[in-house]
């Protein structure tokens, strides 16, 4: 199996997040958004709604959209629940992250931090900066209840890996996660899971800078 990403993409980063979890072997294939890549009619030809991440299975038949991805690299594993409604629940929270969480705490990373086209006083800042706030306070209450994963009581789940990215870099965006003490633990325990995996393999202290290597 292998997978079409981007080197900073928080949507690829799940995708291989979770296959490191489980122990699969993903290979990579890594375009560049900046240079135009997924643009190209090779990448359009896999890729019906233009976008990264994407899953080639071994026969040649692709997925699209991250929250699929993690939904069909997860069955067979504990990662997707077995119990009807820990599997409801974990797509409860996987919607969460797609409608509220993940578009305004990845606009702000994109706009203020790797293409630096807005400044944090801009409206479209000042509304994501409002919208990212109001998904993180959402999560924060979620683990405040004495919960050590999002969607179910007792292991991680995909509703789990779905989240952490985006709420890992929020900080590139400006967003302070020293007010959500819950969210920074949350942060720790998924870090410390065995196979975790970074945005940039074996450089943890890459995760929040602005890379994009030139080669790989
Ligand atoms: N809902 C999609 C969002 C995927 C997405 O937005 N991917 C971005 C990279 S993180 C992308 O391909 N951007 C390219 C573009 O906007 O042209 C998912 O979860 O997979």
């Amino acid at each position: 199996m292998r997978i079409i990403d981007t080197q900073r993409s928080g949507n690829c980063w799940k995708v291989r997040l979770l296959a490191s979890f489980v122990g699969i072997d993903l290979q990579r294939r890594t375009l560049s958004i900046d240079r135009g890549d997924l643009q190209s009619a090779s990448f359009l030809a896999h890729a019906p709604m233009k976008r990264v991440p994407v899953l080639e299975l071994d026969d040649g038949r692709t997925l699209s959209e991250s929250g699929a991805i993690l939904f069909y690299l997860a069955q067979g594993t504990p990662w997707w629940p077995q119990a009807l409604h820990d599997q409801a629940q974990t797509l409860a929270w996987m919607h969460f992250e797609q409608e509220q969480h993940m578009r305004p705490l990845a606009q702000l990373r994109l706009h203020l931090a790797l293409r630096k086209d807005l400044t944090p006083a801009d409206a479209p800042a000042r509304a994501w900066r409002q919208e990212g706030h109001e998904a993180l306070a959402i999560l924060e209450a979620r683990l405040a209840t004495g919960r050590q994963w999002v969607s179910t009581e007792t292991a991680p789940s995909i509703s789990d890996v779905a989240l952490y990215p985006y709420t890992r870099m929020a900080p590139m965006g400006g967003i302070d996660l020293a007010r959500y003490p819950q969210v920074q633990r949350w942060i720790d325990r998924i870090e410390g899971l065995p196979g975790y995996a970074p945005l940039f393999p074996g450089q943890p202290d890459l995760t929040l800078s602005t890379l994009e290597k030139t080669s790989g």
